[in-house]
This record gives structure tokens, C-alpha cells and sequence, in this order.
């Protein structure tokens, strides 16, 4: 197996987005900060937070069809807690990003009295902001019950940003940002785990032994399930050879093909074949 690769999750185009954000962020009268329900605390890009300090922010807590209720409910707990402003939705739900849409109204509600009384009739902008892959292009088109910005289940399918109408307001589809640094290793594994991060960066093999020793203790049960394993008492890569023979990936000779069952695991992760799995319940 290739030797282990930090994940390097700020390439040079990051540091040109965040510094398109701070500026297009002076354009809005507010934020729509979308994190993936999987990873909500390294959805966080805490220098994104710095330049927001003096707007409205609603938190979408996207992709929640993805994690337990339980585990949904404590997260909303915890950042209602802090003070902030959060929706849980599933960002494919009209029901949902309609919630999303009346927090926004709420979030500005001072700001359209006063135009109101002053007699302006001002469209809201709001920035649709994020990490790559959380659901931020897909949000904007079930608000607005079309087609109108590029999806997909990578990151870097939005590559520059876009204003959308959607009658009383407009939002401004952007690529999102990473955080700028990999302090945090454990929030890098989760984001790479779901999707954030371009897999071309990715040592899949090293992220599936992490991704295995992580379910063995947040998941047991879904993961000894879904590959039929007998035993979760062995070492990952043990594990690891396990799941590739039950699922077929031997080559030749009777050798295990890592590479390949790296991805289907990591592809069964994504799309939730596993099991509601949510990396953090807490910080
Ligand atoms: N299960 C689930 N998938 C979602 C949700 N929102 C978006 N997706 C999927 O996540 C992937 C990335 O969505 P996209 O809108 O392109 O993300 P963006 O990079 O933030 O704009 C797509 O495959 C979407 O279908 C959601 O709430 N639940
Ligand atoms: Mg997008």
C-alpha cells in the first residue's frame, strides 16, 4: 500500500475563493452557511466566519437524510445553544429549503421594515456558502424549482460563483471555500470521507484503513452488517483484507485489490449504503 499522504486540502485556488468571498460577501445582506449533516463541525471554515462577523447567517444543516434523527437533534441543540441560527433540512425536500428560505426572511426582517417604511423595495442577496460537495447548488435549485446551477457528487462541480433570482431574493451560488489550514487532521479524515475534498488528492487506500478503524467504533453494527464480517475484533487492515474478499476484489493469485474496494467502501459511505453515519455528534 502506498505510504500514508496528509491530506494538503488548501490548494492555491482556495486562497483565491476565500478572497472572491470577502469580497462578494460585501455585495449580501446575509449568508446561507451550508455544512454536511456527516461533518458539521470540520464544515466550519473558521477564517469564513471572521469575514461573515457582521452578517446574518443561517446555518443549513444539508444532507440531515444522511445521519440519525438522534444525532440531528443534538447537533441543531448544539448550535442553537451558541446562539446560532439553524435549519435542519435535506436539501433535495421543497418543504425543506423553503424553512431555510423563511429564516433568511427573518434574518433580514429589521433591514426590509425599514426599507419598507423608507419606500424602497430591495431584493435580498443572500451568499450560498460552504465547503465544496455539501449540497449548496442543490439547495438553490429546490428553492427555486428548476435547473438553475450545476450539481454533482464531487467536489469542484460549481467553479465560479453565480447569481440566481428566485422572486424576493437572490442568492449567489459560489465554488466554497476549505479551511485554510490542517490543524485538525481528524476534521481533513471527515472531510475527505464525504466527499469535500478532490479524491485525485487523495491516498484512498490510507483514508479506507482510518475510515475502517473510525465505523469499527461509531458504527459497529452497520458496518459488520453491511459486509458480513464475523469478527470486528482485528486490526483495520485485517478488516480491510476481510471486506475485499467478501466483496470480491481478489486478483490473480489470490491476492486482495486494494485499490478497488477502497472505493466501493468509501462510494458506499458516500451514498449511505453503510448505514445514517455521522462522524460528529459533537465538536
Ligand atoms: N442525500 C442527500 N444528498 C444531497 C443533499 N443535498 C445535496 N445532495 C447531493 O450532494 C451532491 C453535491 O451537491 P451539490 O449541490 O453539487 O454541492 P455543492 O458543491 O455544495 O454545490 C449531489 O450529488 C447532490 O445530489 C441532501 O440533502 N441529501
Ligand atoms: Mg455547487
Amino acid at each position: 500500500m502506498e505510504n500514508e499522504k496528509k491530506i494538503n486540502w488548501f490548494p492555491g485556488h482556495m486562497a483565491k475563493a476565500m478572497r472572491k468571498t470577502e469580497e462578494d460577501v460585501k455585495l449580501c445582506d446575509g449568508v446561507i452557511y451550508v455544512l454536511d449533516a456527516r461533518a458539521p463541525y470540520a464544515s466550519i471554515n473558521p477564517k469564513l466566519m471572521k469575514i461573515f462577523l457582521n452578517k446574518p447567517v443561517v446555518y443549513a444543516l444539508n444532507k440531515s437524510d444522511l445521519i440519525s434523527p438522534e444525532a440531528a437533534k443534538k447537533i441543531i441543540a448544539d448550535f442553537r445553544a451558541k446562539g446560532l441560527n439553524i435549519e435542519r433540512i435535506d436539501g433535495l425536500l421543497k418543504k425543506d429549503t423553503d424553512k431555510l428560505k423563511l429564516a433568511c426572511a427573518s434574518a433580514v426582517k429589521d433591514k426590509a421594515e425599514r426599507n419598507k417604511i423608507k419606500g424602497i423595495n430591495k431584493t435580498f442577496r443572500f451568499m450560498v456558502a460552504g465547503i465544496p460537495n455539501t449540497g449548496k447548488s442543490t439547495i438553490i435549485n429546490t428553492m427555486s424549482g428548476k435547473k438553475k446551477a450545476e450539481t454533482g457528487d464531487k467536489a469542484g462541480v460549481t467553479r465560479s460563483n453565480k447569481w440566481i433570482r428566485l422572486g424576493d431574493i437572490e442568492l449567489l451560488d459560489t465554488p466554497g471555500t476549505m479551511p485554510p489550514s490542517m490543524e485538525n487532521q481528524r476534521y481533513g479524515e471527515h472531510l475527505a470521507y464525504i466527499g469535500a475534498i478532490n479524491d485525485d488528492i487523495l491516498d484512498m487506500e490510507g483514508l479506507t484503513l482510518k475510515l475502517i478503524a473510525e465505523l469499527k467504533e461509531i458504527a459497529p453494527k452497520e458496518f459488520k452488517e453491511k459486509y458480513k464480517l464475523e469478527d470486528l475484533d482485528k486490526e483495520p487492515l485485517a478488516l480491510f483484507d476481510d471486506v475485499c474478499r467478501k466483496r470480491g476484489y481478489v486478483v490473480k493469485g489470490g491476492e486482495v485489490d486494494y485499490g478497488r474496494c477502497a472505493r466501493a467502501i468509501i462510494d458506499d459511505l458516500r451514498k449511505g449504503r453503510i448505514g445514517k453515519i455521522c462522524f460528529e455528534v459533537e465538536a
